[in-house]
């Protein structure tokens, strides 16, 4: 070892390191070509190292979906978990950790349906994390089933006559809840607006939403296809409190001046099933967080052992 390097650890301090993108790469993605995933692993992995966060100390946590595979694709620490569950072991592991940087990646699904109790909690709660919901209004890794964000009359192999009931909205949804602090759109399509969306999130201290519009080639192009090919449909909301994109000003001509304080008109424009709005509808940085309102005691590992012991003991025959 160096002098250097001995020098560091005697003094208890770690060696300082720049971290490359492909410190941030895992295994190869086995999304289907195409897929907005795809873009959405690099505008992530873009900010994990920009931020310079270093893998042993950031972790993803997912549920069950084509989306919910990313973690495997990021090499830093991962939970690939259990469908719908994402956002409770997220809490879990930042309530014990708070010096880990979490990221959350649900699908429609995995958040709006099965997970919906979760996520009215979470946003509730208003834990440091980011959660990112892939929202391709369909279920994808079960092959075409009708999502509470599929759109009314569209088909799917679950409901093939079409979608019965009215779209959930889920930036309308998330902005109803008690303690939202941090809600956002973007989409798979506008990699910088999207970069720069994540990266508001990961700035945001709470709990950051952002609902990223997702293509999905094999299941819902059709519903993706008119705001991609077509930029007079999408609207940008911007405000200096928001997310400012200098190089879409060419594209994106609709811009909308929005102070994300704002809440009363966040939820209004939420409403708007005319355009796609992309931007930051509401932050609020003062909002109490779960990790300062529950102290959760912190244990050595003797404590944990001697604490599982004890209990071990309790039911032993
Ligand atoms: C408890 C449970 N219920 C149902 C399933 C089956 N299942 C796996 S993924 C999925 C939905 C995936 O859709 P979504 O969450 O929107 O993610 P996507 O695949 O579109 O990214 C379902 C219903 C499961 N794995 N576990
Ligand atoms: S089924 Fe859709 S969401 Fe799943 S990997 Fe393929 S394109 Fe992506």
């Amino acid at each position: 070892m160096s002098e250097l390097g001995c020098s560091l650890l005697t003094l208890g301090l770690e060696e300082e390191r720049e971290y490359g993108m492909q410190d941030y790469a895992g295994s190869t993605p086995r999304w289907c070509p195409g897929c907005g995933d795809n873009g959405i692993l690099t505008a992530v992995q873009r900010l994990l190292e920009a931020e310079q966060l270093p893998p042993e100390r950031t972790v993803f946590v997912s549920g069950i979906g084509c989306s919910s595979r990313l973690p495997h694709y990021v090499k830093t620490y991962g939970f690939h978990g259990i469908h719908g569950r994402a956002l409770p072991v997220a809490t879990g592991i930042k309530l014990h950790r708070p010096d880990l940087h979490v990221f959350v990646v649900m699908g429609d699904g995995d958040c709006c349906s099965i997970g919906a109790g979760h996520w009215i909690h979470a946003t509730r709660y208003n834990t440091d994390m980011v959660a990112l919901m892939f929202d391709n209004e369909i279920y994808g890794l079960t092959k075409n089933q009708t999502s509470p964000t599929t759109p009314r009359g569209f088909p799917s192999n679950t409901q093939p006559r079409g979608s019965y009931l009215p779209a959930l909205n889920p930036i309308e949804a998330t902005l109803g809840v008690t303690n939202a602090s941090f809600v956002a759109q973007t989409a798979d399509w506008a990699p910088a607006h999207l970069y720069e969306t994540i990266r508001a999130a990961y700035r945001h201290p709470g709990f950051a939403f952002v609902r990223i519009l997702q293509r999905c080639p094999q299941y819902t192009t059709v519903l993706f296809d008119k705001a991609v090919r077509d930029p007079s449909r999408v609207e940008l909301l911007v405000h200096e409190r928001g997310i400012d994109v200098p190089e879409l000003q060419g594209l994106y001509k609709n811009r909308r001046l929005h102070d994300p304080s704002n809440l009363d008109e966040a939820r209004r424009l939420a409403e708007d099933g005319e355009r796609v709005l992309l931007g930051i509808f509401y932050r609020n940085e003062s909002r109490p967080r779960y990790e300062e309102t529950r102290h959760v005691p912190r244990h050595s590992v003797e404590d944990r052992l001697r604490l599982l012991d004890r209990e071990f003991d309790r039911h032993a025959v």
